[in-house]
């Protein structure tokens, strides 16, 4: 199989392209990624020699298009992914999100290759913290962010290519993700490289905003499931049962740190900031047959702190210039 990975410098692409190099060896893995500020080569040195690397935009509609055509199977992860950011400057949220992925659909509609299109949880808004739902295939839209509504805008663009053109794709949303090289700026890479550097972490607002975690090898995981099982045309929704509020998460850092479970400041809370996000996976569980690893999120925050304490020069690179950016917001 011939795999084009948009994305794949970033967070989960760099997992998702390491997976797949370790485990798929009949796998040849073309990255397409442009390399912004969330792209860093250096997430793939460990694959360098197992992989090809294009440096360029996927709204580069001749690249993509000679791209697009030289492979089976499209996975696109990427995407301006940070929710403050798209507070600041919705701009490249519009270009990337809507416009690149409007002109990967474009060449995939006339290619004929499989297409696989990783969204997200946030898409449906959010869910009061008291409320026995949870997020299904079927509830309704409701982004909130600048973020949340150009990726809810590029879903319904692979439902509307897959209805009106035939085209063969596939939708997953998950909830949030953590483990190795996540983005400084996100939420636990932000507090455990804080920790490291004895900077006490900070939570938006109360602290009570629930998030939904599984481990990014999880989500990986549950991708490949969909590419070797999924039926064209649906959309399956990933994730763990992981509900955990920002101020959990916070006191079990402090905890692996050794340091008092007050030891954390309330800063400026993001606004319009989503309460809470739980999925129900049962779709992708029981129709395909996937089921999570990582299920100890203790075991796995513990593992990821490790891993940061272990690769400082893959981080602190980024650090200071996020920490300016949030220091504005008075965050
Ligand atoms: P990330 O910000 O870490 O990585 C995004 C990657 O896309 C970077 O390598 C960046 O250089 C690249 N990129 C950005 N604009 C591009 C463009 N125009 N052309 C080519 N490459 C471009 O993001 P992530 O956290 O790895 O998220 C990957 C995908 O998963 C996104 O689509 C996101 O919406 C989705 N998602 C993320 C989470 C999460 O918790 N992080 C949860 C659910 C879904
Ligand atoms: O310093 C912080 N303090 C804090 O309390 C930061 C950076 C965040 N937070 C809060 C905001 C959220 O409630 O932590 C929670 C998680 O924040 P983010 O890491 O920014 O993630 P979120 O906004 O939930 O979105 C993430 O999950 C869904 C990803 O960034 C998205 O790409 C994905 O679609």
């Amino acid at each position: 199989m011939r795999l084009l990975v948009t994305g794949g410098a970033g967070f989960i692409g760099a997992n998702f392209t390491h997976q797949t190099v370790r485990e798929r060896p009949d796998v040849a893995v073309t990255v397409l990624d442009a390399l912004t500020y969330a792209g860093d080569r250096t997430s793939l040195d460990d694959v360098a020699d197992s992989i090809r690397f294009v440096e360029g935009s996927i709204d580069d509609a001749d690249l993509v298009d000679a791209l697009v055509g030289e492979c089976d199977v499209v996975v696109h992860f990427a995407a301006e992914s940070h929710n403050d950011n798209s507070l600041d400057d919705p701009s490249p949220f519009v270009r990337t999100n809507l416009v690149g992925t409007f002109t990967l659909l474009e060449a995939v509609r006339r290619h004929r290759v499989r297409f696989h299109h990783i969204s997200t949880d946030e898409v449906y808004g959010d869910l009061e913290l008291d409320d026995p739902a949870k997020f299904t295939p079927e509830t309704p839209y409701n982004p909130s962010s600048p973020y949340s509504s150009t990726k809810a805008g590029s879903d319904l663009l692979v439902r509307a290519w897959a209805r009106s053109f035939g085209i063969e794709a596939t939708i997953s949303n998950c909830s949030n993700n953590y483990g190795p090289y996540q983005h400084v700026e996100k939420f636990i890479p932000r507090q455990v490289t804080n920790l490291i550097d004895g900077v006490r972490p900070r939570l938006y607002g109360a602290g009570l905003n629930v998030r939904d975690w599984i481990h990014v090898e999880d989500h990986n995981a549950a991708v490949w499931t969909i590419l070797d099982k999924g039926r064209p045309g649906e959309t399956y929704l990933i994730g763990a049962d992981g509900e955990t509020s920002n101020l959990d998460v916070v006191r079990a850092l402090l905890e692996i740190f050794d340091l008092d479970a007050d030891d954390f400041d309330h800063v400026a809370d993001r606004p319009g900031h989503d309460l809470r996000y739980a999925i129900d996976a049962s779709k992708v569980r029981d129709e395909l047959g996937w089921t999570p690893r990582y299920t100890d999120f203790r075991a796995g925050l513990e593992a990821t702190v490790r891993w940061y304490r272990d690769n400082e020069a893959w981080w602190r690179p980024h650090k200071a210039a996020v920490e300016a950016r949030y220091a504005a917001t008075g965050q």
